[in-house]
């Protein structure tokens, strides 16, 4: 059993309820148990494609999946939402990201984990922060990477 970290966002169609109808198929599915849901955040877009805002939200998991399997169970909750690949950092009705696995490495094709850019995103550590206070990435507590970050338009909504 691992305990491994999700990062859920979306900015297309009705973005709250996209984001509960993962959280309960991810909870459905097995091998997959949730056990941490963060609050929903509103948060402008990162990036260099113009859209609109997302809401964000991570969630913790026990389960019993390898990575590679978790990552697939999360790319086919994506497409079961009608998200389409058109533009790298574009617009979607969801993004479901590997953020951490128990304590693995990995950098393989396809699969980066931790989550390669995690470190610099205020959308995933401040709902990451609210749940999993006591985490390390790349060997630093969640706060100390929070410090260097824009955290002001961070807007937090409510429970999801
Ligand atoms: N991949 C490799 N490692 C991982 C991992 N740990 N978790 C591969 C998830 N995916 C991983 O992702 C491309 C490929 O990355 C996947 O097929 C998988 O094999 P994608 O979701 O198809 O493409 P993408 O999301 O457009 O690119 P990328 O680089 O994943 O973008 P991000 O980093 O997900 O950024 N602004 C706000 N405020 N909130 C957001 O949630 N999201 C993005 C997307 C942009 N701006 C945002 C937000
Ligand atoms: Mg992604």
């Amino acid at each position: 059993m691992t305990e491994a970290y999700l990062g859920l966002g979306s900015n297309l169609g009705d973005r709250a309820a996209t984001l509960r109808a993962a959280i309960a198929a991810l909870d459905a599915s097995s091998g997959v148990r949730v056990t941490r849901i963060s609050s929903l955040y509103e948060t402008p877009p990162w990036g260099p494609v113009p859209q609109g805002p997302y809401l964000n939200a991570c969630i913790g998991v026990e389960t019993t999946l390898a990575p590679r399997q978790l990552l697939d169970l999360g790319l086919a909750i994506e497409r079961d939402h009608g998200r389409e690949r058109a533009v790298r950092w574009g617009p979607r009705t969801l993004d479901i990201d590997l953020l951490l696995f128990g304590d693995t490495s990995l950098d393989e094709d396809g699969l980066i984990v931790p989550h390669p850019r995690m470190a610099e995103r205020a959308f995933v550590l401040v709902p990451l922060a609210e749940i999993a206070p006591e985490l390390t990435v790349g060997g630093e507590a969640i706060a100390s990477h929070l410090v260097g970050l824009d955290v002001s338009d961070i807007a937090k909504i409510g429970p999801i």
